[in-house]
């Protein structure tokens, strides 16, 4: 185990490590309908007209073999690196959905709404319940990095992996078209569907139907599963990804509704996750039964023999990939920092000039408004923030200074003289819940134009009253060109109304293209300066330095 320190514990491996799984029981009756009414119908066939003649499978001649088939260096290579990316993602992935235990079709995120849950725990009512609060254990045997409350550290290895996987897949998927090996794959006739029941019917009723030398030809529901996985889930579940993007979502909100919405494109996701799960049960488990041997000179070697070669190393490649996870376990623990900053290397500049120059362009109404909110963060608990806080934020004052001509401090009425604009946006949390609302104040660049930062000046920092989750001073930063560009607020209204204490009274930030910890609530002061490099840890804010969040988080 991790050794934490105790405050660290208390959020990694809290003394409630309980694990509940509870889905809707009418989603069960259905699944359970939808999965079970084939294999009733292919009881009825086998019971009634006995199991189907195999038709579909012309013997192969040895002579004059299919032009497409063994296995080609290329592919059981990117078969290989294909199987590695895959679990670090399902792994990566389980961290990442343990910070919001929850599943929704809706877009709202209401408690009780869900469809699927991970936690045991009900939302309670009487009090404030933060979403941090509401995050899960789950063990570092499973998901990487594991442990509770990760997602920062998660999504350094989910996006590393990401690119690996869409890269290997892309390789893959030319070469089959580059060489005649996608005729293996890619259905070409409708006699497929017939085919691949009939293949159905056997395994439904516990028998093996005659399997073709896959050297030559797969089954047909073989081929069709694994077109499946490869042209159908695959591209899937990168699109589900890229649905729940802050950048993606506000510029294009046509684009999570393709999937009902961004919880329903993060359900899609985690269904996908669990469909890869079990398509890797039943392939490892036909490829041991069908005649283990062979099978694994065809992937590894690429020869169709019965020599143990292709068994002896591919037992030591899978070997390899499992003491992979022991090694990233410790570098993950060992090494976040390093982690982080390889992850935004290689992600920076395509978020930089990428999604970050999408301008936001909200089209949601009234009627779209959230009747719940996630709130997030501890309510300060300084005096100072109370006193405010007890007349109405009367005495409150904005101070703006640092790298400015003209360093000033701003009343709440006085902010509201200096223009207002106001949008109803989806709020993105890292942690993955959504919300909409309408969110009114003045806009950054009305504030940049007031104060007059020096040319020096590159990037503003937002500080709280507000403790962070490991204590001190919450902050975070912007680049001011960002700033200026997209959709950027100080909010000192919500729904119509003041922003109500708990969701950051009286002033707080909103960034509508990225993730929701940019956006400081709670603000009691502003500063211009060169670089973040010079604040706190100089990761770019207090999540960034202590929670390993991403600096530029669009995705
Ligand atoms: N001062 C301060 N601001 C903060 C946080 C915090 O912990 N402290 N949490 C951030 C996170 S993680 C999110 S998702 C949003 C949540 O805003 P909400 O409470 O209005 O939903 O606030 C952000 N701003
Ligand atoms: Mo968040």
């Amino acid at each position: 185990m991790q050794a934490f320190d105790e405050v660290h514990r208390a959020i990694h491996h809290p003394p409630d490590r309980r694990f509940r799984v509870w889905i809707n029981p009418w989603l069960i009756v259905a699944f359970a309908v939808f999965a079970l009414a084939p294999v009733a119908i292919a009881w009825g066939q086998y019971l009634i007209a006995g199991l189907p003649a195999q038709t579909f499978l012309p013997p192969t001649n040895l002579d004059n073999p299919p032009t497409a088939h063994g296995f080609p260096a290329w592919l059981r290579l990117t078969h290989f690196v294909n199987f590695f990316f895959l679990i670090l993602l399902v792994r990566s992935g389980l961290s990442i959905l343990m910070d919001h235990p929850r599943l929704y079709w809706n877009r709202d995120c209401t408690p009780n709404s869900e469809w699927m849950r991970f936690t045991p725990l009900e939302v309670p009512t009487d009090r404030e319940w933060t979403a941090k609060e509401d995050a899960r254990y789950i063990s570092p045997w499973l998901a990487l990095p594991g442990y509770r409350h990760t997602v920062g550290m998660a999504r350094s290895w989910h996006f590393l992996s990401v690119y690996g996987f869409v890269l290997n897949g892309f390789i893959f998927v030319a070469l089959l078209f580059f060489t005649d090996q996608w005729k293996r794959l890619v259905p070409t006739s409708w006699e497929i569907v017939p085919g691949a029941w009939r293949a159905f019917v056997y395994y439904a009723t516990f028998h093996m139907p005659m399997e073709p030398n896959g050297f030559y030809q797969f089954n047909p529901l073989q081929q069709l599963s694994y077109f499946t996985v490869i042209f159908v889930m695959a591209p899937l579940s990168v699109l589900t990804g890229i649905a729940m993007s802050p950048a993606i979502d506000n510029r294009f909100p046509f684009f999570p509704k393709l999937f009902g919405s961004r919880q329903g494109a993060r359900s899609i996701h985690f269904i996908l996750l669990i469909g890869y799960l079990c398509f890797l049960a039943v392939h490892v488990g036909l490829v041991a039964v069908t005649g283990f041997v062979r099978n694994m000179n065809h992937i590894v070697t690429g020869r169709d023999d019965a020599h143990l070669v292709g068994m002896i190393l591919g037992l030591i490649a899978i070997g390899l990939v499992v003491l992979s996870w022991v090694l990233f376990h410790f570098i993950a623990w060992k090494y976040p920092r390093t982690m982080q900053h390889l992850h935004e290397a290689i992600d920076g500049l395509f978020h930089w000039n990428a999604l970050s120059r999408l301008k936001p362009n909200e089209r949601y109404t009234e009627e779209d408004i959230s009747p719940f909110f996630w709130p997030n963060g501890k309510l300060p608990t300084s005096n100072k923030w109370k006193q405010l806080a007890a007349n109405g934020f009367q005495d409150y004052k904005l101070k703006i200074g640092g790298l400015v001509e003209n360093p000033l401090e701003l009343s709440l009425e006085e902010l509201r003289a200096q223009g207002k604009e106001e949008y109803i946006s989806t709020h993105h949390c890292i942690q993955g819940w959504s919300g909409v609302a309408q969110w009114g104040g003045l806009p950054f660049k009305r504030l940049i134009e007031i104060a007059r930062p020096k040319p020096e000046a590159r990037v503003v920092a937002f500080y709280s009253y507000g403790d962070a989750l490991y204590g001190g001073e919450y902050y975070d930063t912007q680049r001011i060109k960002t700033a200026l560009k997209a959709k950027c607020l100080l909010a000192y209204e919500m729904n119509h109304a003041p922003v109500p204490e708990e969701y950051g009274a009286p002033l707080r930030l909103r960034v509508e293209n990225q993730l929701g910890y940019k956006m400081v609530k709670w603000i009691e002061r502003i500063e211009f300066v060169e670089t973040e490099k010079a604040l706190g840890k100089g990761e770019g804010g207090k999540n960034e330095d202590d929670e390993y969040f991403d600096i530029l988080p669009n995705i």
